[in-house]
């Protein structure tokens, strides 16, 4: 690498490795429980209309349950009326008291209503078919109560009797619920009724990834990523204020860092459980996520610790750009990720991604009063700003293009402006702009959706930023969500992400962005911080 900054310390990396698991592990706190039971009874009804063509109808109220005998070969399905993630816990006894071979269930818990038709020889899937949340217990001593040693996430619950000695009754269905904070957020004041309920979903969504570190979604792929990581770390900022979280997050991703110094892209929080995944642009969002966290919680010992990481991710990257022509070398080892887009070209948001980086980096390089390591950081951010407009900005349409093929991608637009690549006034037509173009690639992905709404705010287009919110995320509370969706395309209900949508997680983190927007509205704040305003006219 050609700037010259604080090095981090290959050296002396198990020890750190050591020291950051140890420390994750004194941060870690019990989660909160909180007792939820079914509220209704419902059946699944095929519905081209509903969110992957089904809906789920109530057909009763689950206070009858108690009263009720299941025969074998029986089904019920339960509603908990919103989203949890728990522990099941089941008071059962046969209607005769005698109990002579065990009873057998299939128990499925769901999300949505599609996931309760899975029936496991259809499965298309290419991710584990281990994600589906069905099991199949036996129990061989009745009355008594079960409990589940899993973790579920769902808001229904399926129970299919295969056998039983005699008719089954369900004295009660327990639901324990766990979360970091097992309460739904304040809604701000002053928002509209269906920014009320954007809110509340986007809440319930936070409040359900956030358990003993910040997870992608609960019932898949429950483990913590960079990226969504530094969306939640935002959302949580403005809610739940749950300083101690974000700090054993960022502990746990460093302690997963590798022989080169790339931190991980994504981490479990069970020592010896070790992860290699590392995607360049996860990886130096890592700078942006300690100066949110410096700027929010003022931890300056914290985050000294960790800046020479952070400026690590920077100068792996640069290892990686070919040259002045904002090229990149592709090692199959790292995923160049932007977004789950299809046919996506990566390679200038991958580098407006680097000079948006770089720009957090001289910021907090100057908050910890490391002067010399901001004017280099700045210098480089200047150099590949100059470049990338020399390599990729269209001067006939004022938008930028990735590739050979000169791509036009929202994801480089969007980039464009969070980078301050574009000026406000040339983002602000970009973004325009790329809405009406033909051809452009456009993303269904919530993660990049999000930073559309952060390209908005600071471009000062508060109705499209409202706009998005209302289309996007409320059409996915039209369609019936309690919890914001992992992907969502309302051009495509059937739209899938990993070959088969019972594999979809509908509580997914990088999805509570109503929570920072719509409370940033309420503080009347149409943008960000002066901080990253002055980042972006750099
Ligand atoms: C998926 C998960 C996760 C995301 C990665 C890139 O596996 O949805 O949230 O960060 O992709």
């Amino acid at each position: 690498m050609d700037f010259k900054v604080t090095e981090f310390d290959l050296t002396g990396l198990a020890a750190m490795r050591r020291a950051w698991a140890e420390q994750a592990e004194s941060l870690r706190r019990e989660p909160e429980h909180r007792d939820a039971f079914p509220r209704d009874f419902v059946r699944t009804v095929p519905d081209e209309t509903a969110y992957q063509g089904v809906r789920a109808e109530t057909v009763g109220g689950a206070e009858e349950l108690p009263g009720m005998e299941w025969p074998k070969k029986s089904s019920l399905i339960l509603d908990f009326g919103e989203h949890h993630v728990g522990y099941f816990e089941f008071t059962m006894h046969t209607a005769t008291g005698y109990c002579d071979s065990p009873v057998s269930l299939r128990l499925l818990a769901a999300e949505l209503p599609y996931e309760l038709e899975y029936r496991s020889e259809d499965f298309k899937g290419k991710l584990s078919q281990g994600w589906i949340q069905e099991e199949y217990i036996k129990i061989d001593v009745l009355p008594g109560v079960v409990r589940l040693p899993r973790r579920y996430a769902c808001r229904y619950l399926r129970i299919d009797v295969i056998a039983t000695p005699n008719r089954l009754v369900f004295d009660r269905v327990r639901f324990d619920t766990v979360a970091a904070h097992n309460f739904l957020p304040e809604t701000p004041a002053g928002l509209t009724p269906e920014e009320r309920e954007l809110h509340t979903a986007a809440g319930r969504t936070l409040r359900d990834c956030m358990q003993t570190c910040f997870e992608d979604g609960p019932k898949r792929d429950r483990r913590l990523w960079l990226g969504d990581l530094y969306l939640q770390a935002k959302c949580n900022a403005v809610t739940y204020r749950d300083n101690a979280l974000v700090e054993r997050s960022i502990c746990l991703l460093a302690a997963n860092t590798n022989d080169f110094g790339m931190i991980a892209t994504c981490a479990f929080e069970y020592p010896g459980m070790l992860t290699n995944s590392h995607y360049p642009d996860y990886m130096m969002l890592f700078n942006a996520l300690l100066l949110d966290h410096l700027q929010e919680y003022g931890n300056k010992a914290f985050v000294a610790e960790f800046y020479p990481l952070a400026v690590q991710q920077l100068r792996v990257f640069r290892g990686m750009i070919a040259g002045e022509d904002c090229t990149l070398h592709r090692n199959p080892a790292y995923r160049l990720f932007i977004d789950h887009c299809p046919g996506l070209e990566i390679e200038t948001p991958e580098i407006c991604v680097y000079i948006f980086a770089l720009k957090h980096a001289a910021e907090l390089a100057r908050a910890l009063g490391y002067d010399a390591d901001a004017a280099a950081l700045t210098a480089e951010a200047v150099r590949w700003h100059a470049n990338i407009r020399h390599a990729a900005l269209d001067a006939e349409t004022g938008l930028l293009v990735s590739g050979r093929e000169r791509q036009v991608s929202e994801a480089s637009q969007i980039w464009g402006v969070l980078s301050g690549v574009f000026s406000a006034d040339e983002g602000r037509a970009a973004l325009t702009k790329m809405k009406t173009l033909p051809g452009v690639v456009t993303s269904s992905n919530p993660y990049l959706l999000t930073y559309l709404l952060e390209a908005y705010d600071l471009c000062g287009m508060e109705a499209e930023r409202d706009r998005l919110l209302h289309d996007y995320w409320g059409g996915m509370v039209r369609l019936g969500a309690d919890t914001f969706w992992e992907m969502f395309n309302p051009d495509d209900l059937h739209q899938q992400l990993y070959g088969d949508a019972y594999l979809l997680s509908a509580c997914h983190a990088w999805s509570c962005a109503p929570c920072l927007y719509l409370s940033r509205k309420s503080r009347n704040e149409s943008k960000p911080s002066s901080a990253a305003d002055s980042r972006r006219s750099k």
